[in-house]
Parts: C-alpha cells; sequence; structure tokens
C-alpha cells in the first residue's frame, strides 16, 4: 500500500510538473515552448528566412538550435544563410547544425536537377548578403544533436520541421524511441488531394518538402509523433499584402533593413511578387498561437512508389483499401489569414 502511494503521489507530481510548465502560451504558463527548428534554409524573401525571423521575434518560443538540410537550397549555402541572418539578428547564440545532403532514396534526375535541382546540389556556398558569418557552425551533426536533445528532454521537445523531413527520418532510424519523446512535430508539407486546394506544386499532385524525401516524410508520418502539418491546402488561403510587407518596414531595425534590402526591388517591379502564399511562416504562427487555423484529423500517408505519385501526401477521413500505412494526423485546411498577417507583421517590426 505504502509503495503504490508512493508511486501515485510520484506520478501526481509528474503530471502537475509537466501540465503547469509546459502549457501552451495562449493559456498563459509563462514557460516558453522548446523547439528545434529543422530548416532547408535562405534567407528572405525565402520563407524560411521568413519563418526564422517570426520564430525569434516570439517570446512564446525557445529556439534550441538550428538543423540544416538540402532542399530550397545545397546544405552548405542554407548553413551559412542560417548563420548570417541570426548575426543580422544579434542571435549567434543559437547554435546551427549542418544535417543531411541528400535524401533518403530520390535520386537527383535530369528534370530534378533542372528544375527544382538546388537540393542535389554539390556548389560551394557563395557569401550570403553582407559576407559569411562569424559564427561557424557546430561539429556535431544536426542528427545527433536532434537525437540528443529530445531524449535529454522526454516529451518536451516540439520539432518545427519546414524542409524535407530527411534529419527527423534519420533521428527516428537511428534512435529506438526517439519519437515516442517528441512532444509534437509542425511540419510545412504535404497536400491533402481529398481536401480545397489539394494540388501540389511540384508535380501535379506533391508538394516540394514531400517530393524530395517522400521516404523520410513516409516514415515520420508513419512514426506516431503527435503532426500539425501545414499543408499547401491550407497555405493556398494566406496572402501576404504589399501592404503587409509596408507595414513591416515602416519600422527601423537590423531585421527590417535587411528585408528591404532583401525585398524592395521585388516589390517595386511587381507589387504581388512576393504577395500571397505563406508556407513556412504559418506553420511557425500555427505553433505559436493555433487558433489562428482550422484543423481536422485524418488519415494521411505518403507514396513512395516510383511513379507519377511519387511524393505524394494522401489523406481521409477514415482508413481506406490500400492505405493502412496511414496514421491519424491534425491537417489544417483554413486559416484566419488578416489575424495571422496582423500577428506576423506586428512581429517582424518588433525592435
Ligand atoms: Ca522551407
Amino acid at each position: 500500500m505504502k509503495k503504490s502511494a508512493g508511486v501515485l503521489f510520484a506520478i501526481l507530481v509528474i503530471a502537475t510538473i509537466s501540465s503547469t510548465a509546459f502549457a501552451h502560451p495562449q493559456g498563459g504558463a509563462a514557460a516558453p515552448i522548446k523547439v528545434i527548428f529543422d530548416t532547408d534554409f535562405l534567407v528572405p524573401p525565402q520563407d524560411d528566412g521568413l519563418a526564422l525571423a517570426l520564430a525569434l521575434k516570439s517570446p512564446e518560443l525557445q529556439v534550441l538550435g538550428i538543423t540544416t538540410v538540402a532542399g530550397n537550397g545545397e546544405m552548405q549555402q542554407e548553413t551559412a544563410d542560417a548563420l548570417r541572418e541570426l548575426e543580422i539578428l544579434g542571435r549567434s547564440d543559437i547554435p546551427v547544425y549542418m544535417g543531411a545532403e541528400r535524401p533518403l532514396v530520390h535520386q537527383g534526375t535530369e528534370w530534378a536537377q533542372t528544375v527544382h535541382g538546388k537540393w542535389w546540389s554539390d556548389a560551394p556556398p557563395v557569401a550570403p548578403p553582407g559576407g559569411f558569418a562569424k559564427a561557424q557552425a557546430q561539429k556535431e551533426s544536426a542528427v545527433d544533436f536532434i537525437i540528443r536533445t529530445v531524449n535529454a528532454n522526454p516529451g518536451q521537445i516540439t520539432i518545427i520541421a519546414i524542409g524535407p523531413l530527411t534529419n527527423i527520418a534519420i533521428a527516428i532510424r537511428q534512435s529506438p524511441g526517439f519519437a515516442q519523446k517528441v512532444k509534437q512535430i509542425n511540419i510545412m508539407g504535404g497536400a491533402i488531394g481529398s481536401l480545397d486546394g489539394g494540388g501540389g506544386n511540384v508535380t501535379p499532385n506533391a508538394e516540394f518538402n514531400f517530393w524530395v524525401d517522400p521516404e523520410a516524410a513516409q516514415v515520420v508520418v508513419r512514426s506516431g509523433i503527435p503532426i500539425k502539418l501545414t499543408g499547401l491546402n491550407v497555405t493556398r488561403k494566406t496572402d501576404f499584402t504589399k501592404d503587409w510587407y509596408d507595414k513591416i518596414v515602416a519600422a527601423d531595425t537590423p531585421l527590417t533593413r535587411f528585408l528591404k534590402e532583401r525585398m524592395d526591388r521585388g516589390y517595386a517591379a511587381n507589387p504581388n511578387r512576393r504577395g500571397g502564399q505563406m508556407y513556412d511562416e504559418l506553420t511557425v504562427a500555427s505553433l505559436i498561437d493555433p487558433t489562428l487555423v482550422t484543423s481536422k484529423d485524418m488519415y494521411v500517408d505518403v507514396d513512395i512508389n516510383h511513379g507519377p505519385d511519387y511524393g505524394v501526401s494522401v489523406g481521409a477521413l477514415k482508413t481506406w483499401e490500400g492505405g493502412e500505412g496511414a496514421r491519424q494526423i491534425s491537417v489544417q485546411y483554413d486559416v484566419d489569414n488578416d489575424r495571422f498577417m496582423k500577428m506576423y507583421a506586428e512581429r517582424l517590426a518588433r525592435k
């Protein structure tokens, strides 16, 4: 009796600690969400660069480290760009870890390398705007950092995954029990054809991040990690107009000066050039404030067959024959764009 009472007490203490220390900030708790920022990073106007700015201007998030992965760019270039943006933001204290330079399986075909091939490039990095940062990437690999951090803080780490899912899939494969220790993963990726706006942006039905590494996407989707998916269905309902851009750059900060340097010319040439979809930025925003988006639980899987649907995410409210591998995850499908953009613009303009 005494022993079981002690065990019960311990369980109660643990439950109390975990529910107070890590309650969502919307509920008023002060503790920030501990995040690993996994990214195919390039400086703005690329969305990863804009998403990192939002994360670092948001006290609800504590970015423990940035891990890079081949995707929008070549991994070494992305790493150089991430280090440079951290320097501009005055946050060179945040460590950057180099991740996978290639997807698990996906080969760089001639079509891929011509149209979407930076994830397959071996080109040496060029100096980011303003030159290479003084800080260097860490010696520890991205995968080792991710595994070490999650295993040392079970149930406490949220992963923001806004590039191909190669690093996360390797971590899952390398460390048994890792997936069960991740609190949550917020993914920018996929497009669900059975919902509105579910076509792809690389192939007719495949979204870029899932398409670059379909096998990794499937490993992560099937991992059992609680997933919040920001797919093309919801990003297609965002709208970053020039008015919002003007509100951001009306403030004078190191970040806004950098944004003007990078984005003014594009807006002058075409006011709608950057206007339109927000991808990785919405992934970060919806972690900070989940009420910005509307979601539904769906069974989702990723096609890894090497045919016309390679990299396509398929989702449904119920399981289906042939889709037995699908796992239930939370799929965002609508957004309050005005409230999202208001939050985004206000934060990027912060000192
Ligand atoms: Ca990205």
